[in-house]
């Protein structure tokens, strides 16, 4: 028998013949109180976040990226499906064929409201307003590098220019966010003065962008807790992976009081990316497992991330929260052996709450002989445990000379299961045929 299901095997590296599906519901799972529901205070929102899902605008900016208006349709409504709050798209003044493609995307009727991201300036709103968009996502670097040698403006401008824009989009009632690019490494004065003005002004959230993927989540925590004390409005927060933070700082994020964040599928983004939408739900559900369940599909997530990672032509890698190939596979046999008495004694995170399949690997020199008699069971054939360790002992000494495959294994069981039928004929029974 071979496994039935499979993790997601795109890789080249996966190889689903060294293990063995357990079936989810063979083993209990513990029902007691959470013991890692977050931390509650006044400020956190780790149990009522939302999503503004970038994969069709930061997303777009992933070096393989092309998604015509078909996939982007397809895209969207998927990510609609699964539950995500906002769509955020690729601003229409980037070329004509964006424009269009956002106007269509409008008009599909999706529950999620549909974003356009843009620079902050008059000429982008006025493109964006006509197209159909319930809201604006607004932009502009503020830190000394985008000011000194990206757009050249300085604070007073952006200031000035940041109210004109945010009165102009609400005045065509319209939801408006501004965000600050580069935002950890802008000072800080700079910023609150910044935001407390947007603020003023009724814009509905500020953004908090990690661009260069700097922050670290203590430092998240702190300019998003000091920016909470500033401003009344929402807070989004946005963060790059650069050194491979991005979904601990979205959490730190929403301790200190954030109310969204931004997304993609896969973290797909510009470099490598940011926040991914799977890793974010794995982070999130086992703190707020009821928010999280009741608001997102979560058996979404893997045909989500298959579509994105095929239109974008990457492999779904290995140690993916959730959705790489061994995230449920069990091997050493001291975890084999617990996770077939109980399976929270080493996942933190239930397969079947996304759909998935949890395997014990048991070809290898480091399995256990409850996982043996596991396949034991599976192949249909009967020992006694004295047995099932005999032929365990058998399969370690031949994969500590070779690797070894689940036919090796099996071929192991199944002659020493035939030898012991040999051995002890039942008068008159034929020997049991052995269950391919
Ligand atoms: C970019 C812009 C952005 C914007 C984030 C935001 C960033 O550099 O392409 O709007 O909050 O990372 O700063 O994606
Ligand atoms: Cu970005």
């Amino acid at each position: 028998m071979c496994p039935t299901e499979t993790s997601n095997g795109t890789n080249g590296v996966a190889n689903e013949a060294d293990r063995v599906e357990i079936p989810v519901a063979s083993a209990p799972r513990q029902n007691r109180s959470n013991p890692y529901q977050p931390v509650g205070d006044y400020l956190s929102n780790v149990g009522r976040f939302k999503i503004i899902e970038s994969t069709l605008r930061e997303g777009e900016q992933f070096a393989n990226a092309y998604f015509d208006l078909p996939m982007k349709i397809k895209i969207a409504k998927a990510l609609d499906a699964f539950g995500v709050d906002y769509i955020e798209l690729t601003s229409p003044a980037a070329s004509e064929q964006s424009r269009a493609d956002c106007e269509a995307i409008c008009k599909l009727g999706l529950k999620a409201k549909i974003l356009t991201h843009v620079r902050c300036d008059m000429r982008d709103a006025k493109i964006a307003v006509e197209t159909g968009v319930d809201g604006l996502d607004v932009v502009i670097g503020t830190s000394h590098f985008l000011r000194e040698h990206s757009h050249g403006k300085d604070m007073a401008y952006i200031t000035k220019t940041a109210i004109e824009v945010i009165e102009y989009v609400k005045s065509k009632g319209l939801e408006v966010r501004f965000s600050s690019e580069d935002s950890f490494r802008s000072d800080l004065v700079d910023l609150l003065s910044l935001y407390s003005a947007v603020d003023k002004v009724g814009v509905n959230r500020v953004g908090i962008a990690d661009t260069v993927g700097c922050a670290s989540p203590r430092q998240v925590y702190d300019l998003v807790r000091t920016l909470r004390g500033v401003v009344s409005c929402d807070i989004e927060t946005h963060f790059h992976n650069d050194t491979g933070c991005s979904i601990a700082n979205a959490y730190c994020a929403l301790e200190a009081g954030a109310t969204h964040i931004d997304t993609s599928v896969l973290g797909i983004g510009e470099r490598n990316g940011i926040t991914p939408l799977g890793g974010l739900m794995a982070r999130m559900v086992v703190g707020e497992p009821e928010y999280v369940k009741s608001k997102y599909k979560l058996h979404m997530i893997k045909e989500i991330e298959d579509l994105v990672a095929e239109a974008v032509e990457v492999n779904t890698p290995f140690n993916n929260p959730i959705t790489g190939f061994c995230a449920f596979t069990h091997k050493a046999g001291i975890h084999a052996k617990a996770i077939l008495n109980n399976p929270s004694t080493y996942e933190i995170l239930n397969p079947s709450d996304f759909g998935l399949t949890r395997y014990v690997h048991f070809a290898s020199r480091l399995t256990g002989w409850n996982a043996v008699k596991t396949r034991v069971a599976q192949l249909g054939l009967t020992m006694t445990d004295e047995q099932v360790k005999e032929v365990t002992a058998k399969i370690k000494t031949l994969a500590d000379i070779r690797p070894i495959a689940i036919d090796d294994a099996d071929s192991i069981i199944r002659s020493y299961h035939f030898n012991l039928q040999e051995q002890v004929p039942a008068a008159g029974e034929p020997v049991p045929q052995v269950v391919a």
